[in-house]
């Protein structure tokens, strides 16, 4: 399609990345192939030399994914963009690409458990030092800037505590010093924040979440602002050798096409659902972006374009009565994960931050009662009654508990 740069982001998810194919075809083909003949000994020659332009592997290049790639480079407002087999792979190759021994990387304390695990277990080991701060607190970060310090790492809303740091006043600070902004927006999506509109300089994505939005593929990308960064990050990228399936790409590109209508469902019942938890008596506190309770509920509003799905909140009675209501739902799965079209709930302590340890959760600000909940697209009012129901079971556990025996 011809787009020209007014073109709405709702017409972007439908038509970025699409071109012309043979045939005639309307999305894009799968090349599920993992190599690609050359027409001559020279030719394969040049394309290796770089002379010609060309299709040589897939663990270099493939049409399919690349597709997927470019469609996401542009609803990221980004150059291009890079496909990898995991959000993982992503965080890794992106410190592997940005890091040597010697240098220091500053991250948000309340982030995937595993990538603080990445940090602290493997690029220690190579030299890499990392310190971790509370990055909703914008002095924070400046003071743990030093000489050495190459990458801000951000995760904002940060996964589970959905604390929200300020992305213009943190690249300010990271550019005066020679540091790289890369801001995982994983939990927004580009349908609610475009992190390149504040400065950042790398953004990327765990695609198995919003971006796909079926719970259906494991996979990342890394959006990057220029050729060069592209060309060395691509570089990075095949040797590390982390990249993205053709299928699977085509699965996400797929999914991306109705990414402005979920997410506009996933806010509009995820702030039913947080100000429903909000008024119930056996809540202890919900953290939403969009209720204002949240301490950085203004920020949210100049940084997003919607508050998101996912929701976190601790029930009376610690995490005890969090697993009775874990069980006692029935519409929303217990399950890792989010940002599918499915409800899913799950207790970070003991699943997705269990790696971090309970001294860096504490640190973060994850504390051993707090359930996360990721907020499908089932009709609302559904999913407020299998709510209700479940904290219903916990007034009465905690009822029962109250009791003394006779
Ligand atoms: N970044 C964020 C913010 C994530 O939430 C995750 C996965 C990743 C990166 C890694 O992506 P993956 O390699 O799994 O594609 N978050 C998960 C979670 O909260 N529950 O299960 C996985």
């Amino acid at each position: 399609m011809k787009k020209n740069s007014k073109t709405s982001f709702e017409t972007k998810c439908v038509h970025s990345g699409i071109d012309e194919y043979e045939f005639g075809s309307v999305v894009p083909p799968i090349y599920q192939t993992s190599t690609f003949k050359f027409k001559s000994a020279q030719h394969g020659a040049s394309l290796f030399a770089g002379e010609e332009k060309g299709y040589i592997y897939t663990r270099l290049a493939n049409p399919t994914v690349e597709a997927m790639e470019n469609s996401i480079a542009e609803l990221e407002g980004g150059y291009k963009a890079l496909g990898c087999a995991s959000g993982m792979a992503a965080v890794s190759t992106v410190f592997g690409a940005l890091t040597s021994s010697g240098d220091h990387v500053i991250c948000s304390a309340a982030v995937y458990g595993p990538t603080t695990t990445l940090l602290n277990a493997i690029f220690k080991r190579y030299g890499v030092e990392s310190t971790f701060v509370d990055t909703s607190n914008t002095q924070a970060v400046k003071d743990a800037v030093k000489p050495n310090t190459k990458v801000i790492y951000i995760e904002t809303p940060g996964n589970p505590t959905l604390a929200i740091s300020d992305l213009s006043a943190i690249a300010e600070a990271a550019h005066k010093n020679n540091a790289v902004v890369v801001v995982d927006n994983t939990f927004m999506s580009p349908a609610l924040q475009r992190p390149f509109e504040f400065s950042a300089d790398v953004v990327l994505h765990s695609l198995t979440k919003f971006l796909n939005g079926h719970a259906d593929v494991i996979g990342g990308v890394i959006v990057v602002k220029d050729e060069e960064t592209y060309k060395h990050f691509r570089k990075t990228l095949s040797q590390l050798g982390g990249v993205i399936d053709p299928f699977n790409s085509f699965l996400v590109h797929r999914g991306i096409k109705t990414l402005s209508i979920r997410m506009e469902r996933h806010c509009e019942s995820a702030i039913k659902v947080a100000e429903y938890l909000e008024k119930h008596p056996v809540i202890k506190w919900v953290r939403y972006p969009g209720l204002k309770s949240h301490p950085q509920y203004e920020l949210g509003l100049r940084q997003h374009d919607g508050h998101g799905g996912m929701i976190t909140f601790e029930v009376e009675g610690g995490i005890e009565a969090g697993r009775v209501m874990m069980n006692s739902v029935k519409l929303a799965q217990i399950a890792v994960s989010l940002g599918g079209v499915e409800s899913l709930i799950q207790h970070p302590a003991s699943m997705t931050h269990y790696s971090m340890g309970k001294e860096a959760r504490e640190a973060g600000g994850i504390s051993d009662g707090l359930v996360r909940f990721s907020v499908g697209i089932e009709n609302v009012d559904e999913i407020i009654a299998d709510l209700d129901f479940a904290l219903n079971s916990v007034k009465e556990s905690l009822t029962k508990a109250a009791v003394p025996s006779v």
